[in-house]
């Protein structure tokens, strides 16, 4: 299949906050087109944030959806109802977001899985938001640094060698005012790897790795 050049997987692993013992890098292969990632994976929405029984436009502590579980560290988590300012591109339905800078985690309980996709929408700042993916013990699987500004509401996806339990949502800097957010949290599995065409886009879309190799493609 083919994606004209906006298609590109790349491994990554990660180089920091490994636990000690010689536990193996597990890899990460990243898309930021959902069409791509979509013809390597079966996926599907497991939360849109839309729910009556989630609060919009209120601060939260912890809660839980669908079997997975939203922390904040430790401003409170918020809903934003569309429309609502501050992101980049204005949201046109419910996002999840935070008061202050955005920091959360993703607890995905017993839907973890190796396949994990969301909308990224980020804000007008330019400073990056960072993901992490974690396995089953708290191993750090890897992590991404997403710059590619407000011009839209961005995909992100990746697979990983091994189940993913947790993602963490990293953004600073005039958080209080300029919201990052994600929305439509996608879950499933690995069907395919499809071929690497480059890694020349990489810094055009604003993206940064840690230990990032290009995946040889069977
Ligand atoms: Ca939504
Ligand atoms: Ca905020």
């Amino acid at each position: 299949m083919r994606h004209a050049g906006l298609l590109f997987l790349l491994l990554i692993t990660s180089v920091v906050c490994l636990p000690l013992g010689g536990i193996g890098l597990a890899d990460l292969t990243v898309y930021t087109d959902f069409a791509s990632f979509d013809g390597a994976t079966d996926t599907a929405i497991v939360e849109n944030f839309e729910s009556a029984t989630i609060p919009k436009n209120t601060g939260m502590g912890s809660f839980t959806s669908q079997g997975i579980t939203y922390q904040p560290f430790p401003a409170p988590l918020y809903v934003a109802a569309a429309p609502h300012g501050g992101f980049g591109t204005t949201p046109t339905s419910a996002v999840l977001t935070g008061i202050g800078d955005e920091f959360f985690q993703i607890l995905l309980n017993d839907k973890a899985a190796k396949a994990v996709g969301f909308d990224v929408y980020l804000n007008y700042v330019g400073s990056p938001v960072t993901t992490e993916y974690y396995g089953s013990t708290g191993n750090l699987l890897g992590s991404v640094s997403d710059n590619r500004g407000t011009a839209s509401v961005w995909f992100l996806g990746v697979l990983a060698d091994e189940a993913i339990h947790k993602v963490v949502w990293k953004t600073g800097n005039y958080g209080d005012q300029l919201n990052t957010g994600i929305d439509n949290l996608r879950l499933g599995t690995v069907t395919s790897v499809v071929p690497v065409p480059g890694a020349m886009l990489l810094g055009f879309l604003g993206l940064g790795y840690a230990g990032m190799r290009l995946r040889k493609v069977a």
